[in-house]
């Protein structure tokens, strides 16, 4: 088994040297954890519920997750970093009630590609500072098998609200995660009550939410299956992002304008009244997709979608995955002048597609929809498809 070497330790003002220099690569927030025994909070639970829905990559990274260990063995300490994303009034119209809405984290260049450059720069900084050798630490943004949230709370980073979000009192819900396992023992930061077990062993969410449930009654679609727990299969986040296929048809009307991801439960929290405009240094703003009509969405071909989105978290949706989500939102939106675009969708190359732009086309022509869509539906050869033919 490999242990941390001798000597790789850092307390004190070598520890202070050490946050301000990775600070200044551009993380909003450095904080510090000790490893020990964790047992992975309440993600066994969480799995064996199914609240993980498909994401099937969860329960085979579960053990990683749970201990640390076996991500890096001989692991001491994770510095967590957190990222400030909040952009203050730019990204305003993206809450335009007209106009399609997008999660705000991906009104920017892919997080994973402009974080990871400081995080590179973050593994030299600790080589230098720690003498500590490549192999002994180990960096992840979002992707990685590391319970982020759970090492940012017991970081005092934050706390675990009742939305289930990393809470910062200075930054509110608006910050991205990414961590570094090392072999570096880390005099770790104290979290927001000491008096309290480690985050992930068993902390309550809404540690500062007071008698607040704003974000659990804010929820479109009741994903919350308690306070700080949520069922992803409910999720308008995974309905809209992870989910390839059909999207449930109880939850297409509680996705509203919703395009891609959802802030809901995040918007509505008063913490976000301390946040402050992001410095942006590790992130690049694409706030222009906000200003995307509907209409174009509907309209786009594999070509333009590829240029629009190049190196955006909505590449991950795949070109089939936007226009399906924009047929729930056009659905959702009552506009008549959608129709001619969704005609055109209805025979698409993709059956999901075709399933949610009939779904669509039975919501804004009512009882025209059958003679609109009879021509589609007699070519129909998809289960799934005619199940949406015949529920209309
Ligand atoms: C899978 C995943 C999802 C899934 C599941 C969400 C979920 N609540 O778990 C889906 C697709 C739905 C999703 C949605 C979103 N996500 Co996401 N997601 C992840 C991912 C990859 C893993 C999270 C995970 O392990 N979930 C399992 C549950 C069990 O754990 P958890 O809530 O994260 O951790 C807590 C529990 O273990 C808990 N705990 C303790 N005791 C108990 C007891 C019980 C019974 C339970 C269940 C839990 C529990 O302690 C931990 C922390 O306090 C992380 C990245 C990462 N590597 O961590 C990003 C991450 C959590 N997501 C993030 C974001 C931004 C989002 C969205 C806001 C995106 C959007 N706008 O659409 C939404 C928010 C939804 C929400 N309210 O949680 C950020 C959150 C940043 C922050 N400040 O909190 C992360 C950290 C990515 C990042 N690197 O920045 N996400």
């Amino acid at each position: 088994m490999t242990t941390a070497r001798p000597g790789l330790k850092i307390e004190g003002e070598q520890r202070e040297q050490l946050r301000r220099r990775l600070r200044e690569l551009g993380f909003d927030e450095v904080r510090f954890a000790r490893v020990g025994e964790e047992a992975g909070g309440g993600l066994r639970e969480w799995l064996a519920e199914g609240m993980h829905a498909d994401m099937a990559w969860m329960e085979r990274t579960a053990d990683k997750r749970a201990k640390a260990d076996l991500v890096l063995p001989g692991v001491r300490s994770v510095i967590i970093f957190g990222v400030n994303y909040w952009s203050g009034s730019e990204a305003e119209n993206n809450f335009a009630p007209a106009k399609p809405q997008w999660a705000r984290y991906a009104l920017h260049k892919d997080y994973h590609d402009t974080i990871r450059p400081g995080l590179v720069a973050a593994g030299r900084v600790l080589e230098e500072i720690a003498g500590a050798a490549v192999e002994d630490y180990r960096y992840y943004v979002d992707t990685g098998p590391v319970l982020e949230r759970g090492w940012a709370a017991r970081s005092g980073l934050g706390f675990r609200g009742k939305n289930a979000m990393l809470i910062s009192k200075t930054h509110g819900n608006w910050l991205f995660l990414a961590s570094i396992l090392t072999r570096v023992e880390i005099a770790p930061d104290a979290p927001l009550r000491k008096s309290l077990r480690p985050a992930d062993e068993g902390e309550p969410a809404g540690l500062l939410c007071g008698k607040c449930t704003r974000c659990l009654d804010a929820c479109p679609t009741d994903a919350f299956s308690a306070p700080g727990v949520v069922d992803a299969r409910r999720c308008i986040s995974y309905q809209t992002i992870e989910n390839k296929g059909i999207i449930p048809r109880e939850l297409r009307a509680g996705i509203g304008a919703r395009i891609y991801g959802c802030d809901v439960c995040l918007e509505v929290c008063p913490w976000n009244r301390f946040a402050q405009k992001g410095r942006q240094l590790l992130l690049a703003a694409r706030y222009d997709l906000a200003d995307l009509p509907l209409a174009e969405i509907l309209a786009l071909t594999p070509e333009r979608f590829a240029e629009i989105f190049r190196r955006t978290p909505i590449m991950r949706l795949k070109f089939s995955g936007l226009l399906r989500n924009a047929c729930v939102v056009a659905g959702n939106g009552g506009d008549i002048s959608m129709i001619p675009a969704l005609l055109r969708l209805v025979v698409h190359d993709s059956a999901v597609v075709r399933a949610h732009a009939v779904w669509a086309m039975q919501r804004l022509a009512g009882s025209g929809a059958a003679a609109l869509l009879a021509d589609a539906r007699a070519r129909e050869t998809d289960d799934t498809v005619l199940a949406e033919h015949a529920a209309g």
